[in-house]
């Protein structure tokens, strides 16, 4: 009998449940939990693809000190005693932990506690200060805590959805389902987005405001007043349960309407509809996320919003309020535990004696951090110029994902020792490490994780632990015990989660949102079998809620009048002067790759919906620098530059790039985007400002362009583009050069290791340049390398299928350097529906024969049929092909 477990998915905010099944013969599969209430069984493209990611390939199996494998207990004295000796002779604060919004709870509880309770310094920051941190200050300036009132209902029940800075449809695709169901069943319900850039998301709105960068606070402030002006403020509400309503208006009343029409840069009528959409619907959810967060005004951003939903009193109710999507599996769990170096655990404050106090006492720690730590930004930059001796870093991957990230990695690589827990072993930032530490992964690891609406789930461990791994909480416990610190025993998660439970309602009384002392007991068998519940869970009287618990429907808020705080704001002005920069660079994510592809990287499916680094340009810009689509891009800024192939859409405003964060030196020649971010933050979150960097965007000149399938992993990779990825049967390989390759078969021999009695089938064009090279062993292609001066136009999912095929016959071999399909091969195009493999031809060709809806292309296709996420593509398709036949 296959065991099922039920788990969560270990990607984004949105916490699906997961059934994952061990058949007899160790194979895995997952799907959807039908109970689980984040998701009633539904998964995206990547819950779908998660069996295809916890393979042992790259994994790191044994602890390593200076690439040497070593047992654990060399390696954690190590640990212990670096940290030691560095605390001992420069004080506490010169070393430092940076984590993750993806350790379980139980992980980030035991690096909290040890580092500001033990160790006694603040320095522990989070890769949730580039996420989230713009929205935990926004709301404890609101409401005196870091409460996300509303649950994911509240969307369904709304009858206007707004989606700023939010790419919905690809980054919370479940929610985004929840979403389009919600409006297909009861049509009258509006959606907005707020997004400078076309998305899929916008695909479902009803009005969709392009409005220019960072212009978030003049648009919400300008609502703000015409909310005053057309009589829509709740009186009552304000007058009753807030404060600062008056210095709010006075601030908000300094926008004319022609300030917020030129800073925003929307047509009147699009301003004027959105005014009067959100003045006329009493059940709006405003939902955000880093579009928002990550600013330099991220921070006013939020309060911008929050000031509109306190106005109208339309918060903490079914259907209303404003909603801060949580990236990460577990960033709310982080913040429960205060992983954020201006936090503490619980939800108390570092600066607030009494929480100190409070915390010390139930920690019986030998300290307290009395000051905020350094925040990612500037911890880093601590880390370069020598204050910070010793440094760990658990489940992020920086050298990546920071702002300036060869700074960063520079740092990283200066500083006098390194720690690096990860389950791969080799990315951008593990090879950096002095002692690497192999932790368990998802299906290995057990503990708990909050999602968006503050849901606590279970990951549950269903698969062995690989080689020597262990849990990161289990590293951190063993860390502690060995520098002398009691408090660090811990038998397993279950142990960790009841003491952080205790400390959530230890001396609580209510005077704190977060409080799960229900499960203050909590033990072993109870933990194992514990149901997603949603917070707050009080010990008394035990309410323990399966959903539907929201806050401040009874306008009591957490700062010590029980008042929440309308923000007088400023709205930003844009600098936009530097002509030698005068491009906005925006970041951010695609539907199927999670961050710097560690694990999504590893799914040859999820890699064919979007197999390249990329930079959006808008037609007229592209023209303007003379980058034609599908050739390569420079951007470049003072911190670094990157080369990316050019996707030219009419999606993308002027004057904007938007590059996907996700490529890094393992798949790509130079795309590691973050390496262009400059390193500016929001004043009071500290939150890097990702999507608004100025950059300048120029053609690259390459001379030859090429494409490429290989069996193997190509290896010495030295063009000055490269994007590399994992396909079915191998690998795909695109690239291009500035210099003249005297001999392509010599180059495909090296970088494909075709072994030297192998003669290469070859085609080449002298007059269009066009080359074809196919290595054969029998009837099984090795590699096939094409090469043009233009960008190679042949069909990729073709040229991959060929990996598989078997090539017995002397016509197949043609067909593959003649680098087109026969007709009994078609070609299936670009993939869209990533689940069932279906292409874009396909798709195109069902709609020439009839197929006119989403659901009859499901029907004829399989297309969109799984986790949905297409669907969205598909629709754009079928309304591309009928304008055409329009036409
Ligand atoms: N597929 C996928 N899903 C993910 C992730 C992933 O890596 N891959 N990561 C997860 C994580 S950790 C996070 S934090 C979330 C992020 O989820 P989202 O925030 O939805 O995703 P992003 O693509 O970072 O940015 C959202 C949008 O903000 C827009 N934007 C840029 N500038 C502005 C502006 O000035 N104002 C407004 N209003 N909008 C602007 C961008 O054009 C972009 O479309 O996704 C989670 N889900
Ligand atoms: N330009 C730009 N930069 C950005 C963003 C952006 O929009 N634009 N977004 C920012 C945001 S919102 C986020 S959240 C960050 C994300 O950025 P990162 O956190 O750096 O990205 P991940 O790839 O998720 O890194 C997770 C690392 O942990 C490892 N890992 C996986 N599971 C485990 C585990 O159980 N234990 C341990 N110890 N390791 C594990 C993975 O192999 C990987 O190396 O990027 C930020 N950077
Ligand atoms: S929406 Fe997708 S990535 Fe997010 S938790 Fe659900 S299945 Fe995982
Ligand atoms: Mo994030």
């Amino acid at each position: 009998m296959p065991a099922e477990t039920k788990t969560t998915c270990p990607y984004c905010g949105v916490g699906c449940g997961v059934i994952a099944t061990v058949a007899d013969d160790g194979v895995v599969s997952v799907k959807g939990d039908p109970d689980h209430p984040a998701n009633f069984g539904r998964l995206c493209s990547k819950g779908s693809a998660l069996a295809e990611t916890i393979d042992l390939d790259g994994r790191l199996l044994y602890p390593e000190i200076a690439g040497q494998r070593t047992g654990w207990n060399t390696a954690l004295d190590l640990v212990a005693d670096r940290f030691s000796r560095a605390i001992a002779e420069h004080g506490p604060d010169s070393v430092a932990f940076y984590v993750s919004g993806q350790l379980l709870t139980e992980d980030y509880y035991v690096a909290n506690k040890l580092m500001k309770g033990f160790i006694g310094s603040a320095n522990i920051d989070t890769n949730s200060r580039l996420c989230m941190s713009s929205s935990v200050a926004g709301h404890r300036r609101a409401f005196g805590a870091d409460t996300v009132p509303g649950v994911y209902e509240d969307l369904e029940l709304a009858d206007l959805v707004i989606l700023t800075g939010s790419n919905l449809a690809w980054c919370h695709p479940v929610i985004y389902q929840r979403l389009a169901a919600a409006k297909a069943a009861r049509p009258g319900m509006k959606v907005v987005v707020i997004d400078p850039r076309r998305t899929m998301t916008s695909d479902i709105a009803d009005l969709h405001l392009a409005i220019r960068p960072d212009s978030d606070v003049a648009l919400f402030m300008g609502l703000f007043a015409h909310l005053i002006a057309s009589g829509a403020v709740d009186q009552n509400y304000v007058a009753e349960h807030t404060s600062g309503f008056n210095e709010a208006f006075a601030t908000a009343a300094t926008l004319s309407a022609s300030d917020i029409l030129e800073q925003t840069g929307l047509p009147a009528m699009q301003l004027r509809e959105f005014y009067r959409l959100f003045t006329a619907t009493e059940k709006v959810v405003t939902c955000y996320s880093q579009g928002v967060n990550q600013s330099s005004t991220g921070t006013d951003k939020v309060n911008s919003i929050i000031n509109c939903h306190l106005a109208t009193g339309r918060i903490g109710r079914p259907g209303m309020g404003p909603f801060s999507l949580t990236g990460q599996p577990n960033a709310m769990g982080g913040r429960e535990v205060g992983g954020l170096a201006n936090m503490l655990a619980a939800h108390m404050a570092i600066e607030n004696a009494d929480d100190r106090d409070r915390v010390q006492r139930f920690w019986q720690s030998p300290a307290i951090a009395r000051k905020p730590g350094l925040k990612a930004v500037d911890l880093f930059k601590a880390v370069a110029d020598g204050r910070i001796k010793a440094l760990w870093i658990m489940a992020t991957n920086p050298v990546v994902s920071m702002p300036d990230a060869d700074a960063v990695e520079a740092a990283i690589k200066a500083c006098p020792f390194v720690v690096v827990s990860d389950v791969l072993s080799d990315t951008d930032t593990t090879r950096h490490a002095d002692v690497l530490l192999p932790s368990l992964g998802w299906g290995e690891k057990n503990g708990t994780v909050t999602n968006s609406e503050r849901r606590i789930s279970r990951q549950r461990d269903f698969l062995d632990a690989p080689g020597d791994a262990r849990a990161d909480w289990w590293q951190l416990a063993e860390v502690g015990r060995r520098m002398g610190f009691n408090g660090f025993g811990y038998a397993s998660p279950a142990d960790i989660f009841a003491e952080h439970a205790a400390l959530s309602a230890f001396e609580n009384d209510g005077s704190r949102d977060f409080d799960i002392g229900a499960f203050a007991g909590v033990d072993e068998p109870s933990y194992r079998l514990m149901s997603p519940f949603q917070w707050p869970a009080t010990p008394e009287p035990a309410t323990v809620s399966s959903g539907g618990k929201r806050f401040f429907a009874d306008g009591r808020f957490y700062h010590p009048d029980g008042r929440a705080r309308f923000v007088a704001l400023e709205p930003a002005v844009a600098d936009r002067t530097n002509s030698d920069y005068p491009f906005t660079l925006n970041t951010g994510r695609i539907r199927d790759q999670w961050h710097t592809m560690t694990r999504t990287g590893k799914s040859a499916r999820l890699s064919s919906h979007i197999a390249e680094p990329f930079a959006e340009l808008h037609p007229r810009d592209a023209i303007e620098i003379g980058v034609g689509n599908a050739t390569l891009v420079e951007i470049e800024s003072p911190h670094g530059k990157a080369i990316v192939r050019a996707l030219i859409t009419e999606r993308q405003a002027r004057g904007s790039v938007f590059v996907p964060m996700h490529w890094n030196d393992q798949f790509a020649a130079k795309a590691r985007i973050d390496a262009v971010v400059a390193p500016v933050t929001d004043p009071l979150s500290g939150q890097p400002a990702s999507k608004n960097v100025a950059v300048s965007a120029r053609a690259f000149a390459a001379i030859s362009y090429g494409f490429a399938v290989s069996a193997t992993r190509p290896e010495g990779l030295d063009t000055p583009y490269w994007a590399l990825a994992k396909a079915d049967g191998g690998w795909r390989l695109e690239f291009a050069a500035d210099n003249h390759v005297e001999d392509w078969s010599r180059w495909c021999r090296r970088t494909f290791a075709i072994p030297e009695v192998l003669e290469p089938l070859g085609y080449a064009d002298l007059q269009s340049g066009d080359i074809r090279l196919a290595f054969f062993d029998g009837d099984r292609l090795l590699a096939a390398l094409f090469i043009a001066r233009q960008p190679v136009a042949v069909a990729r999912n073709w040229a991959i299928a060929q990996l598989g095929a078997s090539h017995d016959q002397p016509r197949k071999r043609f067909a593959l350097v003649a680098g087109r399909p026969g007709s009994d091969m078609p070609d299936p195009g670009a993939t869209v529906c990533s689940c069932l493999g279906v292409g874009v031809n396909q798709i195109i060709s069902a709609v020439r024969g009839g197929c006119h809806s989403v659901e009859a292309i499901g029907a004829q296709t399989k297309a969109g049929t799984n986790c949905g996420s297409c669907r969205a593509e598909i629709r754009g398709i079928i309304d591309g092909c009928l304008a055409a036949a329009a036409e």
